[in-house]
């Protein structure tokens, strides 16, 4: 199949922005975003050439972890609105061409959801079985999602003497997907976004959907996934599964199913945690290595890239050295560091020392093979909250202005009860308002690289091939299609370096599509000469074409 075959397949070519209503725009002062303010901002998205936003939770929740603990499926967070504003906010983004997908969270339901309510007030509650229950907890003990939060993926409901089983927070009972009718409650909610309009789902907790005691089907446990896709392609052929599978490449490849039959997109966790641990050593070689082992996937299939995300950066994929490394460069504070594998800061502070480092990455994110994912405020180079708070030190409201709370409500400090951002990381440095009135912002040069993304297509259907440049210090990447191939320079060194481009032949030609400020020309084509930190995207194309 080639591409001119895959026109449907709209993810592959995808430029993915996540946010949270909550944190976005605030339309009527209540300290709170909600979805009018989201769709006054649509149009700003669209300029910076976002084509498909994922909405973080923003169901009916107690909101004890981010909206992660759902306790309406059907509804909407009443501080964020309703369902008539939520059909109204995809109208505008389909409306600019925007797709829209949203969290399905259904490893879990938060433990105020009336399911969980009824099935522990009895044994023989109808919802008992939508829920994993052990008299005890097995020996085999399951690893901690959050440890020093958590003690056990078990706890003990008094009233009926049993324990259930909760991967992650004890107020997050996990459902239990061995049982069909918890299987055709999901195929429901599924069924119902989509009938309002979503364009698909960020699946949330994969590999924990399908392990532990409520496994679909112990001796298919992928089953589930292969129903899921299945049904959501009976229900709107167009719809994206994009999931989170926190694992390495080659376990991950399960995840894709033969025949693409499961998801078809995933985030790529090696080579976001490979690109920090270059960015530490100063040198490509792990990202270069990382990359190369990757595995191909069906051409209906792909990896979404990103650099920073809701959670915590995870290096749980890193050797421990390794994970040492990347704490030593960007977490030097103890309380920057999160459950013994992750990092709570964004990345313009975490490269603060030299913008350069910022450009590179942003460079290398839109140029690798996927789909890139911005995490709101990334593109104005937003810095975490000041504060020892976790993973909501990454959650800041959005600074849209250089006015009183940046432009993202209008209410009284105190309704806001969140510290500020880091030092010289305030709306008054760091603003959507002022940067998109600078051709040299980071807003704008995020906005180029999502355009010059766009129009490369060989970057997202290419082949991957890492090259040998002649020096570790610069990435330097192909993507191949017929007639054309996209080559990737990239130099984690501070200092300017040249590399030869090994397969450059005679009869062809290199075009210089986007280059780091200040570059100098380049001469011989094959000989490529790279600032500190420079990057440089070029198409090699035969001279004939
Ligand atoms: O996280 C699921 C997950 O796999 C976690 O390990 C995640 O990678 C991170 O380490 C959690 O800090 C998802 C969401 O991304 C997370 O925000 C939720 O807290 C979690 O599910 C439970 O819904």
């Amino acid at each position: 199949m080639n591409p001119a075959d895959t026109s449907d397949l709209w993810w592959r070519t995808a430029v993915i922005y996540c946010l949270d209503v909550e944190t976005f725009q605030d339309s009527d002062g209540d300290g709170y975003g909600d979805f009018a303010g989201l769709a006054r901002r649509i149009d700003d998205l669209d300029a910076l050439g976002v084509t498909c936003i994922w909405l973080m939770p923003f169901q009916s929740t107690p909101d004890r972890d981010d909206g992660y603990d759902i306790s309406d499926f059907y509804s909407v967070d009443p501080r964020l609105g309703d369902l008539g504003r939520v059909a109204e906010t995809i109208r505008i983004a389909q409306d600019r061409g925007i797709r829209v997908v949203m969290d399905l969270v259904v490893n879990h339901t938060s433990d105020r959801h009336p399911w969980f309510r009824a099935a522990r007030r009895s044994r023989d509650s109808p919802f008992r079985d939508y829920y994993v229950w052990r008299d005890r907890p097995p020996r085999k003990k399951q690893k901690l999602v959050f440890p020093g939060e958590e003690t056990s993926v078990w706890e003990l409901d008094e009233r009926t003497g049993q324990y259930f089983q909760h991967s992650f927070y004890r107020h997050q009972p996990d459902l239990n997907l061995a049982n069909p009718q918890v299987r055709a409650e999901i195929a429901r909610i599924v069924g119902f976004w989509l009938k309002l309009g979503v364009d698909g789902f960020r699946v949330d907790a994969v590999p924990f959907l399908i392990s532990g005691e409520g496994t679909p089907d112990a001796q298919d446990p992928h089953s589930f996934l292969r129903e899921l896709r299945r049904f959501v392609g009976r229900r709107e052929g167009s719809a994206l599964l994009l999931g989170e599978v926190g694992l390495a490449h080659e376990q991950q490849v399960e995840y894709f199913g033969g025949d693409a039959t499961q998801l078809d997109l995933q985030f790529d966790f090696v080579t976001a945690e490979t690109v920090f641990l270059a960015l530490a050593r100063r040198d490509a070689e792990p990202l270069a290595r990382a990359l190369s082992a990757r595995p191909e996937v069906d051409v209906r299939q792909g990896w979404a890239m990103f650099l920073r995300n809701h959670d915590e950066l995870s290096l749980a994929l890193l050797a421990d050295e390794e994970r040492e490394e990347v704490f030593e460069a960007f977490a030097p504070e103890e309380h920057q560091r999160v459950y013994g594998r992750g990092i709570v800061r964004r990345l313009a502070p975490m490269l603060g020392d030299d913008p350069r480092r910022l450009r590179l990455a942003y460079s290398l994110l839109f140029s690798l093979p996927g789909s890139p994912m911005l995490f709101y405020g990334e593109e104005i180079g937003m810095g975490e909250l000041d504060g020892d708070i976790g993973r909501g030190a990454v959650r800041g409201p959005m600074q849209w202005d250089a006015g009183r709370h940046g432009g993202f409500t209008t209410a009284q400090r105190s309704r806001l009860n969140r510290p500020g951002p880091v030092e010289g990381y305030g709306p008054e440095h760091v603003n959507v308002h002022d940067q998109r009135r600078d051709p040299e912002s980071l807003w704008s040069f995020i906005s180029t690289l999502a355009s010059r993304y766009r129009s490369t297509p060989e970057i997202s259907w290419g082949r991957l091939r890492v090259l040998d440049g002649g020096d570790s210090r610069v990435l330097v990447h192909e993507a191949a299609s017929e007639g054309s191939s996209f080559i990737g320079l990239h130099n984690f060194s501070p200092e300017p370096l040249t590399v030869i481009l090994p397969d450059l032949s005679d009869g062809q030609s290199a075009t210089v599509l986007i280059e780091s400020r200040g570059s100098a020309p380049q001469g011989e084509h094959s000989e490529q000469r790279l600032d500190g930190y420079g990057f440089r995207w070029l198409r090699l194309s035969s001279s004939a074409a």
